[in-house]
């Protein structure tokens, strides 16, 4: 997502000017041996000249930070450039899920947080060579006070962002958003690494459908303690709705466990456990989807 957003900002947001902040020399040579970021859109691919730098080597203070990476990275890249942050700074969180953006804004009260919750889909092909998939949309939003006395004037950030190009859309209740983005995550993500399986084929497998409807109704319930989710939530028919508009892409997480990386599970059905348990509320298929998750790739919350 890093590449595919610098990329998009120098091509579409001329006026911003952008840099990637690598995380050492190894990452930084591999960038300037291609030149660049090279995106492939419907079979085309250009190379985008990005200014990169390390982030131990960067000075300049940042105007605009674009946090890209994993939730379970997210704290940690946050405070290695936290000391290039002024009082004016803004920082744009885009990971999936909720916990991470509430972990940061306690951990931070005094930045300026903003969401972006996007469904723009990309995928590397190797370093620096991303495939921007599906054409989404991206919705940004203030997620804490500072960032929402900062955005009485919208169009400074707006205007730093490709917000044509990127369908960016100001969204008054971002919360609410990323609370119903968890939702379906939680729903569709750890079933398609159970079936191993693209999103829509979820829909054509009776035993998926079913567990798909009884799971989406205990989320449900779950959500239903938490004040900040828009009620009522109708899960199962927004999860039908994303997997048919989805039907031929891997999920994030699916990616992930094929391409051995860590997923973002502990910050999917894993968080929603750890709210059920803070409700004091059983979630057996929650806990038994954790459970298959876990032994199919010897990873997740215990
Ligand atoms: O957000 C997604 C993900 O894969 O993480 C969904 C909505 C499931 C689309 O693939």
């Amino acid at each position: 997502m890093g590449c595919l957003w610098a990329a998009k900002i120098r091509q579409y947001a001329e006026a911003s000017p952008v840099t990637l902040l690598l995380r050492d020399e190894a990452a930084l040579s591999r960038l300037q041996r291609l030149g660049g970021v090279l995106i492939h859109t419907d079979g085309v691919e250009e190379l985008v000249p990005v200014e990169a730098s390390t982030i131990a080597n960067s000075q300049r203070r940042i105007d605009n930070l674009l946090l890209c990476t994993k939730a379970h990275d997210a704290i940690e890249a946050l405070e290695s450039v936290a000391h290039l942050l002024s009082a004016n700074s803004r920082v744009l969180l885009i990971q999936n899920g909720i916990k991470a953006q509430c972990a940061i804004a306690e951990r931070f009260p005094t930045l300026a947080l903003y969401a972006l919750s996007t469904s723009h889909g990309a995928y590397l092909l190797r370093d620096y060579e991303v495939v921007h998939a599906g054409h989404g949309d991206a919705y940004l939003g203030a997620l804490n006070p500072e960032a929402m006395r900062n955005t009485r004037e919208l169009s400074p950030i707006l205007n730093s962002l490709p917000c044509a190009s990127m369908n960016i859309v100001w969204d008054t209740n971002i919360t609410d958003r990323l609370w119903t983005k968890f939702a379906v995550n939680c729903a569709i993500n750890a079933l398609t690494v159970i079936y191993d399986c693209r999103n829509g084929d979820l829909l054509t497998l009776p035993a998926a459908v079913a567990q798909l409807r009884a799971l989406c109704a205990e989320i449900e319930s779950i959500m239903l303690t938490v004040a900040a989710c828009p009620q009522p939530l109708a899960l199962f028919e927004k999860v039908e709705a994303v997997l048919r508009t989805t039907a031929h892409n891997y999920s994030s997480t699916l990616q992930d466990v094929h391409n051995g990386r860590t997923t973002e599970i502990d910050y999917f059905n894993g968080f929603l456990c750890e709210l059920a348990r803070l409700a004091d509320q059983d979630c057996p298929l929650n806990n038994a989807i954790l459970r298959s998750f876990k032994v199919i790739t010897k990873q997740g919350s215990d």
